[in-house]
């Protein structure tokens, strides 16, 4: 019998104005993708939402050719100012169009309302807003008088922020004047494809957007493809690695996003209350599908047993369960898949001689679903202490002296982001000078905005999005 069920209520799927199928988006059309069909499913549910055509090798082929007609006939010529209410006007359609998008997100993908209606769906609208306004601008952005478009950016995006990422991708290339090919990640395609319907509704020229749903093999074509002039890749380092052996020696540019493994670092003078809510959001937002997440919290010894009391207390008020209750703080895991991946990792821990602690919520019967788990008496050697889980579960390791805590944060082969707290001003410096990733956050936790730039150390990948720093990535910088 099970424990408890639930249905979305039938209005999520009108507010979300689900169809019953979804077709790649090439050339300012929507087409019968040649493709083997996918279905999309709810990860809450693991009801089938949406049958997804999906594009072949043929149709990235025909996707290149119109993302590179528009970008020699229209969008490279076109001057800033034009270019930039284009973008203005995606961005305020995202807007108008936010709460579709945001029960769209969580049907498909599985994370909270709260979470796609507050952070996803305005953040992916800031980013083109933000981008917007750099279109004109791009030759006094100190970076030489004649910044020059690259041409056609090939992009391949992971399932954990569909649309954020998708935004963090195609903001910046179109603000700059290159034209786009995308393909979204297999379990996550539709809120890429209503992007499509708002390039239509934005009247962007045919060909500067192009969707291609599929597999990896499709993300591949993509990558390869020889008309492709810059590749923007996010998704797990093994595949990154591959794509970055794929394109040497070609004269594609390239930048990667990948995993991460950080870590949040808690002083015994810091307020601890605040420390707490940083820790849940840093480890619970989104799963943990996040590759910032602070995945191991290293505590000074002094207070590790206070704070992991509080810790605990906390994280049983969490409530896990409906990603449509706007109550739910833990959603669902994106797929079976995943969810296999955390269940081996956790069980290692054990294996290991971790020690387990999980909140006592009761998961539904159906869909996919883990209860936050945190791991304490944590060795550094062990895979929870170095390998990404993707998922709500944290690693819990202790330390000494401040170059203790460097030491063991930088010790990953990744270098993404870190978190520092403390009430002294001159350690969190000390610290941020000291910490192998690419951003680091003083009494807070998951902060992103457009205007920053964010982006890895080692194997978390290179390059930056967002911010003046991002533009680089799609241009010719000429002196
Ligand atoms: P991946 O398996 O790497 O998938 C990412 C994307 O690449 C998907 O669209 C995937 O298609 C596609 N893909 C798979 N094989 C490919 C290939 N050989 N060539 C080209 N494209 C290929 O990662 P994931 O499991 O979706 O995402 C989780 C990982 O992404 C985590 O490690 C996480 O840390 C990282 N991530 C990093 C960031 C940043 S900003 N650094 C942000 C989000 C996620 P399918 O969907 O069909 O598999």
């Amino acid at each position: 019998m099970s424990q408890w069920e639930y249905a979305p209520a039938p209005e999520s799927r009108d507010i979300a104005n689900l169809k019953p199928t979804y077709r790649p988006f090439i050339g300012g059309e929507f087409v019968d993708g040649s493709g083997e069909p996918l279905q999309t499913i709810n990860p809450a549910t693991e009801e089938v939402l949406a049958e997804v055509g999906t594009a072949s090798v043929s149709d990235v082929d025909n996707a290149v050719k119109a993302a590179r007609k528009a970008y020699d006939r229209v969008w490279g010529p076109m001057p800033g100012t034009e270019r930039a209410k284009y973008i203005f006007r995606i961005a305020r359609l995202i807007q108008e169009r936010a709460r579709e998008l945001a029960v769209l997100e969580t049907l498909d993908n599985g994370k909270p309302i709260k979470e796609s209606r507050d952070t996803d769906i305005p953040t992916a609208a800031a980013h083109f807003f933000y981008h917007a306004g750099w279109a004109d601008k791009l030759e006094y952005a100190g970076l030489g008088p004649q910044p020059r478009p690259l041409g056609v950016a090939g992009q391949v995006i992971p399932w954990n922020f569909p649309l954020l990422m998708l935004a963090w991708k195609v903001a910046p290339a179109l603000a700059t004047g290159n034209t786009v090919v995308l393909k979204p990640a297999e379990t996550t395609p539709l809120t890429a494809l209503v992007f499509a319907e708002i390039c239509q509704q934005a009247d962007l020229p045919p060909g500067v957007v192009n969707i291609v749903p599929g597999a990896g093999d499709i993300g591949a074509a993509v990558v390869e493809h020889p008309d492709v002039d810059k590749v923007a890749f996010t998704g797990s380092t093994a595949v990154g690695k591959h794509i970055q052996r794929t394109l040497a020696g070609t004269r594609k540019r390239l930048t990667l996003e990948l995993g991460g493994k950080a870590a949040n670092i808690v002083f015994d003078d810091a307020p601890l209350d605040q420390a707490v809510e940083g820790i849940v959001n840093g480890i619970f937002f989104n799963q943990g599908h996040v590759c910032c997440a602070g995945s191991r919290l290293l505590v000074q010894e002094s207070i590790a047993e206070e704070l992991l009391d509080k810790l605990r207390a906390r994280i049983s008020t969490l409530r896990l369960g409906d990603p449509l209750d706007k109550n739910t703080d833990i959603g669902a895991i994106n797929s079976a898949e995943q969810l296999a991946k955390i269940e081996d990792l956790v069980a290692s821990g054990e294996r290991d001689g971790a020690q387990r602690w999980s909140s006592p919520c009761t998961l539904p019967d159906k869909g996919f679903f883990f209860a936050p788990t945190v791991f304490s008496n944590v060795e550094q050697s062990m895979r929870i202490a170095r390998e990404e889980i993707f998922g709500p579960v944290l690693s819990v390791l202790t330390f000494r002296t401040p170059d203790e805590a460097v030491a063991k944060a930088n010790n990953t082969p990744y270098g993404l982001s870190a978190g520092v707290w403390t009430e002294k001003g001159s350690r969190i410096l000390w610290m941020a000078n000291r910490l192998r990733a690419g951003v680091v956050w003083a009494n807070t936790f998951n902060r992103f905005d457009p205007t920053a730039p964010f982006g890895g150390y080692k194997e978390s990948g290179f390059g930056r999005e967002g911010g003046r720093t991002g533009l680089e990535a799609y241009l010719h910088v000429q002196g």
